[in-house]
């Protein structure tokens, strides 16, 4: 699927805005048909945002089940003749859609686009009414995974990341045109050799018999730089300028439909980094060279706004990476906004692009979530369903993401359950999968600290180690020395693997303004102290070739007694202010000051 775009032969509308809205407590919506008229008793909802914050009520924020989001939109006259579809970027995490009375598609998973061709339901000219149900509920069948249980006092959504369930249409929604001979789809490989660079390219059209495909490659200043023809081949790059981490050089590369009488059918720009990444022993490499991640875990999460996507903050975490030095970030715990992605291409910043596959693991977290009381991998609980499910997850990912050069690295998960023979069987085909769709980027999870180095079943599958640690933190707690020598011991164990290890996290929550010499968990100076014992543990193995701290800014979580006022792990603020460790990291990072 192409990402909406406007180009000589397709134009497109945001449906962005204020809709009408309204929450189904009764779930009866669907059988009363509530996309037939105007959406009774609604009141505005912001598009794109999630809908949890916008209220005040505790009713709106922690609400799971049916809403209901409406709008109207005006399609351009000048759409007659044309092919006209219906595009969200997400839904969360699952939606069907109607077009006036009729129902166009439907989607599960919260953080991958989806569209549906609407041409016989609108007419040009008209308004066209659009509704969609959102449903934001988790089970065990779903990526992440959650359950409804019974309480005293009714139904409870649970879940296990420790992130807040934002939910609601959290990015642009397209109504867009294209000839009745389109491109489908655009899979791009780049490779060096010497100072050359090659794009080799698939293409994919519909109604397109007796139509050619011309491409044309053009770099940053629209110089033609190589051409060619046909639904496959190679593009060859004399002199090519590599995109590399912090030089983001793209060239743009235009698919052409082109019709008998040469007359352009379609016309698609799809931007090119040409880079290559491997894994060579214990060593990252991009465009051959070793390469060592700094960064954060990151997430989509903004006050009030919840996981919708804004472009000032996008362009303000982008400049505080680069304050601080960080090359890279990982999508913890799910895609993110195209838009994030796009604006890393052009910044040169390295992703770890992670799946919604969060939280599936009872045993952790007994203390932050509550006693868990179940089995992870079960026929009641995760089973073949959810591994379906998060297929699918795999799949549309990579997908969506798989021409973006800053992205080097997938992680099919995050702290799964991994010690168990449940585990190993329920990864082990997934890997394949990712493999298959992707031949050309290491895949791997990320494991968590319940399953040590010696008892992880998974990470034999990885190509990298992504380990996630709280040595100083969820344990050894405000004991630095003790915590340095256990880490530094487990560290080693993995660095035996012969794999590169990528430290995908290590944080410690912080209060901004709490002091304490000497240096206490929750204060400033214990957050920079524990950074420096990670530091210290990092260089001393050669193996690790990544360093990404939890988090870059503090985030909103369910609330518990482990909780105050979110996650406290943030390098930053959730307004974006530096902590003290900030100035630490940058000392460590910016190697330039
Ligand atoms: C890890 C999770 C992350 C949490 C973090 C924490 O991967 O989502 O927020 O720990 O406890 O378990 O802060």
């Amino acid at each position: 699927m192409l990402r909406p775009q406007d180009t000589a032969t397709r134009e497109r509308k945001p449906l962005i805005g204020l809709w009408k809205f309204r929450l189904d407590n009764a779930g009866e919506g669907r059988a009363a048909e509530w996309f037939k008229r105007p959406l009774p008793y609604a009141r505005e909802m912001a598009v794109s945002a999630s809908f949890n914050d916008i209220a005040t009520d505790a009713a709106v924020r922690d609400y799971f089940g049916d809403v209901w989001y409406q709008t109207t939109a005006r399609v351009p006259r000048g759409w007659s003749e044309r092919r006209i579809v219906l595009h969200f970027e997400a839904a969360t995490h699952r939606a069907t859609v109607w077009v006036n009375d009729v129902e166009v598609v439907s989607h599960e998973g919260g953080y991958t686009p989806f569209e549906a061709e609407v041409t016989e339901q609108v007419q040009p000219g008209e308004v066209a009414r659009i509704t969609v149900v959102v449903n934001n509920t988790l089970s065990f069948q779903t990526i992440p995974p959650g359950v409804i249980e019974d309480t005293p006092d009714g139904k409870r959504q649970r879940y296990w990341h420790d992130f807040f369930n934002y939910a609601g249409i959290h990015r642009p929604v397209w109504l867009y045109a294209t000839g009745k001979t389109y491109l489908e789809d655009i899979t791009l490989v780049t490779g060096l050799d010497d100072t050359d660079g090659s794009v080799e390219y698939q293409t994919k059209a519909s109604n397109a018999d007796g139509a050619e495909v011309r491409l044309i490659l053009r770099d940053a200043n629209g110089a033609e730089v190589a051409t060619g023809t046909g639904s496959t081949g190679t593009l060859t790059v004399a002199n090519v300028h590599r995109w590399a981490p912090s030089d983001g050089y793209l060239y743009d590369l235009e698919v052409q439909l082109v019709g008998e009488d040469s007359e352009l059918l379609d016309s698609y720009h799809q931007s090119v980094g040409v880079r290559t990444v491997a894994v060579d022993g214990t060593r990252f490499l991009i465009n051959g060279e070793p390469f060592y991640f700094t960064g954060f875990g990151k997430h989509e999460d903004i006050a009030v706004i919840g996981k919708g996507h804004n472009d000032a903050y996008m362009l303000h975490d982008f400049e505080l990476l680069k304050w601080i030095g960080a090359n890279s970030f990982r999508t913890s715990h799910y895609p993110y906004a195209q838009d994030v992605l796009d604006y890393a291409d052009r910044q040169g910043i390295v992703i770890i692009d992670e799946t919604p596959a969060v939280g599936m693991n009872m045993g952790l977290g007994g203390g932050i979530f509550g006693a868990q009381g179940y089995t992870t991998f079960s026929p009641e609980t995760i089973n073949d369903d959810t591994r379906r499910a998060h297929a699918q997850a795999i799949r549309e990912l990579v997908a969506r993401d798989k021409n973006h050069p800053s992205v080097v690295l997938w992680s099919i998960a995050n702290e799964p359950e991994s010690d168990t023979e449940g585990a190993e069987r329920y990864f082990k085909p997934l890997f394949e999968l990712t493999r298959e769709l992707d031949p050309t980027r290491p895949v791997g999870f990320v494991n968590v600290m319940l399953a040590p180095y010696g008892k992880c079943r998974v990470s034999q599958f990885s190509d990298v180690l992504m380990l996630n640690r709280y040595y100083g933190w969820y344990v050894y707690a405000g004991d630095l020395k003790a915590a340095e020598m256990a880490w530094e011991q487990e560290l080693k164990g993995w660095a035996s693997e012969g794999k590169p290890i990528i430290i995908t996290e290590y944080g410690a929550d912080t209060y901004p303004g709490l002091h304490a010499l000497p240096a206490q968990p929750w204060s400033e100076e214990y957050q920079i102290d524990y950074l420096d014992m990670n530091h210290r543990v990092f260089d001393r193995i050669d193996a690790v070739v990544g360093e990404q701290v939890w988090n870059f800014a503090d985030f909103a979580t369910s609330s518990g007694a482990m909780r105050v006022g979110g996650n406290k792990k943030g390098v930053f603020t959730r307004d974006r202010q530096p902590k003290a460790a900030a100035h630490a990291l940058r000392r460590r990072w910016r190697k330039d000051l």
